[in-house]
């Protein structure tokens, strides 16, 4: 199923089959273009940049890898082959099978799913899009722009959905998803870190690591939904993720590199001194990005995520590893703030406290992230370690939000948690030294800022100074 590139909208959808769908989403394609430039990538716009673009959904060769100018990258639509007879495995409805069109009583509740998920594309495109002027590397630029080009394409696997499935509704959505701001104080995007600023590079690498992990896990739960076409599009886009995450983990893993080595060499282990960042602000950092993104699960206990799970709209990531996929009588302890400013354990109904599942996975993954970074860390010669925050620590959503906890994820009082705020996350001056590394972007093929460590190698086989970004 080779697609055509030169299409207007590349796609497996069999668009041409449906005139009115595709005139629909000939007529969103130039606001999405016209968004783009208004909040896409600051600059660059005329760059020839080395993309990989969705050519099919194949698991060899679904990309095509070349050099193209950033509005004109072909943001296509593809869902993952069908899977025949396939049943739902999850909630009241298990073992029905799986919905090719939406069932009338889930309408609304899907439709708020899909916006949802579609809110945090665009939104995370406009957060990074300063972030050209300051790159570490021409290495690296081109990944900021290969992390923003996808999730434009995410928008656009959403906003089909809304489209082909959901009517003049549908279309009304697509429109407003291109009208909220991430950061806006009158028109928001729809979830917490969605509005946070994205500064630096470190920042960046933080987001790449943890909000869009934060999306993989999403995106699991996703891809087990009864609504099929939902579920397809997200397999899809599971596979592009893989990418922003390695983009992630292995950015902190090169500054945390950098920073382990020349922290070794100085006395004072002063790394800002001799251009690198110093690990105990890598580490407030993470704990800013980490805590933030745990609030993107949701609350602990969810009576919106047991209604998701018994109607079979979404279930767990990768469901087929849990024992129980119906949950109708289990119940879970949780460790929650009781009347009396203490934690008392309270037993939940299990439906209740699903995004405790997706929650856990996603913990385990970043743990075995930090445990390589410190693995670098040591192999520095170094006895520093990283460590990810309790998930009770600085949540703003959630029975933990309102209530004041340290990093060990004990209950403190406002007045000590103020006190010690600073050791915690980023302050003000954190960010003013970040920034005092990152002036200016740094264009040179094979050259990389002072605080980074090159990678081990290039994208698509290419040498680590080949051109990934080339100026006219
Ligand atoms: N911010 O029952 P509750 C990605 C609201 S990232 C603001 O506890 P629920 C990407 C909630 O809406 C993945 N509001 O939680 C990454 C509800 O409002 P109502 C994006 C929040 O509903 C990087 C109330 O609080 N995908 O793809 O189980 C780059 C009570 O909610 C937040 C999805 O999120 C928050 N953090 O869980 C690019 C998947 N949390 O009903 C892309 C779709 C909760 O009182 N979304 N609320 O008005 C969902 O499944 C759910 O909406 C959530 C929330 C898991 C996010
Ligand atoms: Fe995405
Ligand atoms: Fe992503």
């Amino acid at each position: 199923m080779a697609i055509d590139l030169s299409a207007k909208i590349p796609n497996n959808v069999d668009l041409d089959r449906d005139p009115k769908l595709r005139r629909a989403l000939e007529a969103w394609q130039p606001k999405y273009v016209e968004w783009w430039k208004e909040v896409g990538p600051v600059g660059f716009q005329t760059a020839d940049v080395y993309l990989r673009t969705a050519v099919d959904v194949g698991a060899q060769g679904w990309a095509n890898f070349d050099y193209v100018k950033m509005p004109e990258y072909r943001w296509g639509i593809f869902l993952a082959r069908p899977e025949p007879d396939r049943t739902i495995g999850f909630g009241d409805v298990a073992d029905e099978p799986a919905w090719q069109e939406v069932p009338g009583e889930h309408r609304a509740a899907l439709r708020r799913l899909i916006v949802t998920q579609a809110d945090t594309e665009p939104a995370s495109v406009e957060q990074q899009r300063r972030l050209g002027a300051l790159a570490p590397s021409l290495y690296d630029l081109r990944n900021l722009f290969q992390v923003n080009v996808e999730e434009g394409r995410h928008l656009w696997a959403m906003v089909y959905l809304l489209h082909r499935y959901f009517g003049r509704d549908g279309r009304d959505e697509g429109d407003e998803l291109l009208a909220r701001r991430a950061g806006s104080p009158d028109k928001p995007r729809m979830l917490t870190t969605f509005n946070d600023p994205v500064e630096d590079w470190l920042d960046f690498f933080m987001f790449t690591m943890f909000t869009d992990r934060d999306g993989k896990f999403q995106l699991l739960s996703l891809a087990e939904s009864g609504f099929d076409p939902l579920a397809r599009s997200c397999q899809f886009m599971l596979t592009e993720e893989a990418h922003h995450l390695f983009v992630g983990e292995t950015g902190i893993d090169r500054i945390v590199q950098r920073s382990a080595e020349i922290t070794r060499l100085d006395s004072n282990g002063d790394a800002f001194r001799h251009g690198a960042i110093d690990l105990p602000v890598i580490q407030r950092y993470l704990n800013l990005w980490f805590s933030s993104c745990l609030d993107l699960f949701g609350g602990e206990v969810s009576s919106n995520a047991a209604t998701y799970f018994a109607a079979g709209l979404k279930g767990r990531p990768h469901e087929e590893k849990y024992v129980d996929h119906v949950e109708r009588d289990d119940i879970r302890t949780l460790h929650l703030p009781g009347d009396s400013e203490r934690l008392v354990a309270k037993e939940v109904p299990a439906r209740l406290a699903i995004n405790e599942d997706a929650r856990d996975s996603y913990i385990r993954d970043c743990e075995r992230a930090v445990a390589r970074w410190n693995k670098t860390i040591r192999n520095a010669g170094l006895s520093f370690e990283l460590s990810l925050p309790h998930r009770r620590f600085h949540r703003m959503i959630g029975e933990y939000a309102g209530h004041y906890f340290n990093p060990d994820g004990e209950l403190i009082t406002s007045a000590e948690y103020r006190l010690r705020a600073d050791d915690w996350l980023p302050s003000p001056s954190d960010r003013a030294k970040v920034r005092g590394l990152q002036t200016r972007a740094i264009t040179r093929p094979g050259q990389f800022a002072s605080w980074i460590a090159p990678p081990l190698r290039g994208i698509d086989g290419r040498p680590v100074d080949f051109e990934y970004v080339r100026f006219d």
